[in-house]
């Protein structure tokens, strides 16, 4: 069965979904737009699991294009999986790494037996990723990458213009 992908405008955590996507930093520590956005709902036992990740495994904090499950605390969801997008860059092609944080998402989700995976439009806030290169590399790659084991990835954008563009991309 092939994975459904689906486009909603909103807030990402008020999406009931199995696994709910963070387009964190490698501090793992919190931040603004997204990462603001899900610990202060999800409240701070995903902050208190953040820190012994990093006193354990991620000692130095996740790399650029990698993943990693947390409890969801409050969210209505039962994981959040954080991924660090790279920042923009006019002078270096970053986009194998931007592919890599959809397909590390999916995979963990998939580990995780996630049968439903909101994503945001991962590095194109605050890492300053244009919005429409951004949507083609999130549907492509998660087109062409959704393990069976998660029915539907829904792509959770914030406003009209991110909207428009995966939209575009999607049809
Ligand atoms: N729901 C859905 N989409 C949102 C929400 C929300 N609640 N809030 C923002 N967006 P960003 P990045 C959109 O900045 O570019 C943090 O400080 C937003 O309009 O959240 O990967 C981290 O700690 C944009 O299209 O993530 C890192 O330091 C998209 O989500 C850094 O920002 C991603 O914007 C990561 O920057």
């Amino acid at each position: 069965m092939s994975t459904q992908l689906d486009l909603v405008q909103g807030d990402i955590t008020q999406q009931d979904v199995d696994a709910m996507v963070n387009a964190a930093n490698s501090s793992l520590l919190g931040g603004g737009g997204v990462d603001g956005a899900i610990h202060r709902r999800g409240g701070p036992e995903i902050l208190a699991e953040c820190r012994k990740l990093r006193a354990s495994h991620h000692g130095k904090g996740l790399r650029t294009g990698h993943a990693v499950a947390t409890t969801a605390g409050l969210l209505p969801a039962r994981h959040v999986i954080h991924t660090v997008g790279p920042r923009w860059s006019a002078t270096e092609d970053r986009t194998e790494l931007l592919a890599s944080c959809y397909r590390e998402s999916l995979r963990i989700a998939a580990e995780l037996g996630a049968r439903t995976v909101a994503f945001p439009a991962i590095s194109t806030g605050i890492y300053g990723w244009p919005l429409d290169d951004g949507a083609r590399i999130a549907v492509g790659t998660v087109r062409a990458a959704a393990p069976s084991v998660v029915e539907e990835v829904r792509f959770v954008v914030f406003d009209d213009r991110a909207h428009e563009a995966f939209a575009r991309h999607l049809s």
